[in-house]
């Protein structure tokens, strides 16, 4: 699809989709380098996260959003939140979904929200290099919640993804390009994100518990970055305290001896140190707090809050 006019054009584009459909591969996958965190549990993502792609074409502010869930504590709702507010101010959305997992009841819920939109869909059919999708029962699904075929819907788009393999990323960015409006730039051309580093610190440190821990803990993990202070030239030392909610849980992001959080300490430090290019000491502290998740203030320091 070429693009019509060779005005510079502008604008955001939110991914939406249901917990580990693969949004945040997606949107690092379009950027070119990791802007958000990835990892095989679902809700990995808790805020919204831009990444900004810039070509001759113009410039596309892509919004990573959490996945839509069920979920009832303030971390959830604040969650809940960030993903729907991306919703109607977006010029277009990508609604991604994994055509190796059958379609939910959560499924057809984000399906129904998008349906009354006037803004185009882009359904993202991902996950395509693995076998025997399902992307008969995924067209079937958004037929029936707009009661038209797909042949007959305007400003709706299907395209086949897989966002780990990279394939048809080139074609996405067409097919954005082409629903944009004409505008300046929103940000310099250069910049690939606006993220607070402290978020991106505790994001980054938060990846690597969830990839050593049980599948159970990850949502009871939060980061607070108590401390960043460059120490001596080209060295910054960051204390961060994890958040549990148990005892045991506790326990078991320290591991025997420690392995634990030092396996997780050394992996992050060594990101830590390409993304900030400096050496780091890292200093990880951990704390239980029984229900972190509905404790206001501190989910307010952890960066979960719409007041900042
Ligand atoms: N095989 C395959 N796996 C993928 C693809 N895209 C993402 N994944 C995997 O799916 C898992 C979830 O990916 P994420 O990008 O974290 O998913 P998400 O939708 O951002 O998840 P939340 O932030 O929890 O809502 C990870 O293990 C990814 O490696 C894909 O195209 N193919
Ligand atoms: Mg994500």
């Amino acid at each position: 699809m070429e693009n019509k006019t060779d005005k510079y054009k502008c604008g955001m584009v939110s991914i939406v989709g249901r917990p580990n459909v693969g949004k945040s591969t997606l949107l690092n996958a379009i950027i070119g380098e990791k802007v958000t965190i990835v990892s095989k549990v679902p809700q990995t993502t808790r805020n919204q996260v831009r990444g900004i792609y810039s070509d001759q074409r113009g410039q596309i502010i892509f919004v990573d959003t959490p996945g839509l869930h069920k979920g009832t504590d303030n971390l959830d709702k604040y969650m809940h939140k960030a993903s729907t507010t991306a919703i109607p101010d977006a010029d277009c959305i990508i609604y991604l979904v994994d055509t190796q997992r059958r379609i939910g009841e959560e499924e057809e819920k984000i399906a129904l929200r998008l349906k009354n939109l006037k803004v185009p869909v882009i359904m993202g059919l991902n996950k395509m290099d693995k076998r025997n999708g399902l992307v008969p029962e995924y067209i079937d699904m958004w037929e029936d919640v707009c009661g038209c075929k797909v042949s007959e819907m305007e400003n709706f788009v299907l395209l086949t993804l897989s966002a780990i393999k990279e394939t048809n990323i080139d074609r996405l960015l067409d097919i954005v390009f082409n629903y944009l409006p004409e505008g300046e730039p929103l940000y310099p051309t250069d910049i690939i994100s606006d993220t607070p580093k402290k978020m991106v610190i505790a994001d980054l440190i938060r990846e690597k518990l969830f990839r050593y821990m049980k599948d159970e803990l990850p949502h009871s993990i939060g980061i607070n970055i108590d401390e960043m202070t460059p120490v001596k030239s080209k060295t910054f030392l960051i204390r961060a305290t994890i958040y549990v909610e148990h005892d045991r849980q506790k326990e078991i992001v320290i591991g025997k001896a420690g392995a634990n959080l030092k396996k997780i300490g050394k992996e992050a430090r060594i990101d830590l140190e390409d993304l900030l290019e400096t050496k780091v000491f890292l200093d990880l502290f951990v704390k239980a707090k029984d229900r972190w998740r509905s404790d206001e203030s501190l989910l307010y320091d952890l960066g979960y809050s719409e007041d900042q």
